[in-house]
């Protein structure tokens, strides 16, 4: 017969090992997403810095979107970009871009009186 405190026992070990399992798989993931390509866009009032980056047709890149101030938008419809950059966090965003060609990146999230100028350049080559 099986005491209470073995079934703890039991139970503290296999979670002990889910955990074990968990902090593995997730070193792998961080692993393997150190191998894409990382460009840092830095948004505030009222600029993205750089203002023009240039990707590849093809190849998967990690934007890492930083709000130096308050709340900004990266919108972009023709490389399904629509994000929301919270004021002073850092976001994360992995794009693909499949046409070539000169797109412009705004500022959807209004943020002050030069709002509509926020603007960057995304060249696909
Ligand atoms: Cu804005």
């Amino acid at each position: 017969m099986i005491t209470t405190n073995a079934r703890k026992a039991a139970f503290a070990s296999l979670l002990s090992l889910a955990l074990i399992a968990l902090m593995v798989s997730s070193g792998a993931n961080r692993a393997h997403a150190d191998d894409i390509p990382v460009v840092e866009i830095t948004a505030k009032r009222f600029a993205f810095t750089p203002d023009k980056i240039t990707l590849k047709k093809g190849q998967t890149v990690k934007l890492r979107l930083h709000s130096e101030d308050v709340t900004h938008g990266f919108f972009l419809r023709p490389l399904k970009l629509d994000e929301e950059i919270p004021a002073g966090q850092t976001i994360e965003v992995t794009v693909t871009p499949q046409t070539a060609g000169t797109f412009m990146t705004i500022c959807d999230h209004f943020c002050g009186a030069n709002h509509g100028n926020m603007t960057m350049t995304i060249v696909v080559e």
